[in-house]
């Protein structure tokens, strides 16, 4: 292991010396290693897990105003619960994360690394996930295309983050582990005192009425809306591009997928649901 590490490093220097399209395969290798060989789970560690714009940034910020009992000295939420993926490409250092050592992903099951670590995975309304993300795409990665052809790519796997379906359904099948709990977005936005209940349970984090307050007051749409930089991880990046900020926290809704898709869509919608799932209880739309 130790020297397949060093012997791909030393590919990935090669690959980041020569730029321009090379830093792509660099940046590959670099996320393979930190994935594959230098991270080890441990028992205390805990993913939040989704596909894109299902509610990360909001599971975020719950679970750090349950273990912290509702600190908001931060710059970023990403200083607090890291983005594991992107941990090789920042300044944030395994050995230097606190105890217990939460990320966030959006890794499919198979891609995930396995060990006696908690899991915590939130499925939303895929309706509304595609309208999400694809005014995520437009905002943040320079998108110019429609939403039929957005669609399109969101039905057939195509996007960065590939298949939602399979994302799900992925998870939706391990969701009976004991270090799996398995959520709806959905959950949490009509029954929001008892999702947390489940949650401290699940982390076995101690949990009052005083506690449950401030995280629900600290976890609100508006209050983050308010404190969108603290949430928005690109935004430095994104102002330096010529990017439009002020749009990671759009809306916040369930449901508005529905209003704004045509019959022929939900149609299609449906259709893929029915093929992949094979089972209507895993959608809830
Ligand atoms: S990302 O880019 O994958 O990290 O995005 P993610 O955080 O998973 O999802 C973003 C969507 O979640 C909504 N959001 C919230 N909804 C309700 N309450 C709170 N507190 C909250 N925080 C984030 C956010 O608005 C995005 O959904 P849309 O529909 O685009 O508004």
């Amino acid at each position: 292991m130790k020297l397949l590490n060093i012997t791909l490093l030393i590919v990935q220097r090669v690959f980041e010396f020569f730029g321009g399209i090379s830093q792509y395969i660099a940046r590959t290798i670099a996320s393979l290693r930190f994935i594959k060989l230098i991270y080890k789970p441990i028992p205390t560690d805990v993913f939040i897990v989704t596909y894109p714009r299902s509610c990360t940034t909001w599971m975020q910020m719950i679970i750090y105003q349950l273990i912290s009992n509702g600190d908001l000295e931060f710059n970023h939420i990403g200083e607090k619960i890291p983005f594991f993926e992107r941990i090789p490409f920042s300044n944030i250092r395994l050995k230097g994360l606190p105890n217990p050592r939460i990320f966030k992903t959006h890794l499919p099951y198979d891609k995930i690394p396995k060990g006696k670590c908690k899991y915590i995975y939130i499925m939303r309304n895929g309706m509304d996930v595609v309208l999400s993300y694809y005014h995520f795409y437009k905002s943040y990665l320079k998108y110019h295309n429609n939403f039929d052809a957005f669609f399109k790519k969101f039905l057939d796997g195509k996007l960065q983050s590939k298949s939602w379906f399979n994302h799900v359904l992925g998870w939706y099948k391990v969701k009976e582990n004991e270090n799996v709990l398995f959520l709806h977005y959905e959950d949490l936005k009509n029954n929001f005192d008892a999702t947390i209940v489940k949650i401290s349970n699940f982390l076995g984090i101690e949990l009052n009425k005083d506690k449950l307050k401030i995280v629900k007051q600290n976890s609100e749409f508006d209050f983050m809306k308010n404190y969108e930089e603290k949430f928005d991880h690109a935004n430095e990046i994104l102002l330096t591009m010529g990017i439009k900020p002020k749009n990671f926290l759009r809306k916040g809704t369930s449901d508005y997928g529905k209003i704004e898709f045509d019959d022929k869509k939900i149609q299609l919608f449906e259709k893929k649901m029915d093929e992949i799932f094979k089972s209507k209880t895993i959608a809830k739309i």
